[in-house]
């Protein structure tokens, strides 16, 4: 991806553990890199399609003279969450603050932190089968759409399948989600947990009835199979709700352990379940 820098801003603000660099103040060094695309902004000489390096240091600038952190640490997290927010071409970044007058009592040249943050692609699997099934799925969905830390969604239609699983229960209606998120993944399962107990998600059969399940089928091409968080996720590719309503979205997404597309993994579902129905008869 293309990238915008900015080096060595000087910003005069006041961050750190002792009370005294809080009052006083000194210089921080910002070193930032912004990954986006500069391809139409580059053909067409227009700074409309692209972000203003002068704006991005201003609000760096005021930002980290507006408030106060103990850590650097904290100020680059907020700044770079910040930029995020802020300047919307802006995919991802990196950021560095150095601080060369740090209270250390030896001689140093800095001491800075330097962190990576951007916007993450991922794909949710969403299902109800208790109550007003679609107000549950709705609802979630729009609760997805406002939090500010996820942009970009994208949904699939809303089918209504057959329970998976030997428990017997009602017809659940699924579908598929895309987006684009601030969160990690840890923080992205919270926040759809949040919002499965507000939907009244009570945990009591496991796959049995519930008004809202929210799973994280992948999350870019991270891997994970910790049990409280496996991504993708385990079961998906034996799963025909999860598949069909994920290939409307990303037909060509490739799983990054199976290495086949989801278009590929539904055909050989579908494959394999017409062969165990025509053994049937
Ligand atoms: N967890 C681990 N990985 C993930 C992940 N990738 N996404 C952990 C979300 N959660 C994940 O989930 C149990 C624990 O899984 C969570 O605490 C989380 O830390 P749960 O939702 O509390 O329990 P559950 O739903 O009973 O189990 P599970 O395994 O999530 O069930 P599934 O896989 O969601 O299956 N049939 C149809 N037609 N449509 C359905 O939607 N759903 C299920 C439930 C069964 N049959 C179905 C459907
Ligand atoms: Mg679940």
């Amino acid at each position: 991806m293309d990238e915008i820098r900015i080096e060595n801003l000087e910003v005069y603000a006041g961050h750190g553990v002792f009370e005294e660099e809080n009052a006083a103040g000194q210089p921080f060094f910002v070193n930032v890199v912004l990954y986006m695309d500069t391809r139409e902004a580059g053909l067409q000489d227009n700074l409309t399609l692209s972000t203003h390096y002068g704006e991005v240091s201003q609000f760096i600038n005021r930002y980290l003279k507006e408030h106060t952190f103990h850590l650097i640490e904290a100020a680059a997290e907020h700044i770079a969450e910040q930029i995020l927010l802020h300047f919307p071409l802006v995919h991802a970044l990196d950021l560095e603050i150095k601080k060369p007058r740090a209270p250390i009592g030896l001689p140093f040249g800095s001491v800075s932190v330097k962190i990576s943050r951007g916007w993450k692609k991922a794909y949710l699997g969403i299902g109800s089968n208790l109550g007003d099934k679609r107000k549950f799925v709705e609802e979630a969905i729009e609760k997805i759409k406002k939090n500010p830390e996820i942009r970009k969604v994208r949904t699939s239609e809303l089918i209504v399948t057959e329970p998976y699983g030997g428990v017997k229960q009602d017809v659940f209606l699924n579908g598929a989600i895309e987006l684009e998120t601030l969160y990690f993944p840890e923080e992205l399962l919270h926040f759809l947990q949040f919002v499965e107990k507000e939907a009244g998600r009570e945990r009591k059969i496991h796959w049995g009835p519930r008004t809202l399940d929210l799973d994280i089928l992948f999350y870019e091409k991270f891997v994970s199979d910790e049990s409280v968080l496996t991504v993708p996720h385990p079961d998906m590719q034996n799963r025909e709700f999860v598949l069909k309503p994920l290939a409307e979205l990303c037909p060509y997404y490739v799983h990054p352990v199976l290495l086949k597309s989801v278009r590929q993994l539904l055909e050989e579902l579908q494959e394999k379940s017409s062969v165990q129905k025509n053994a049937d008869v």
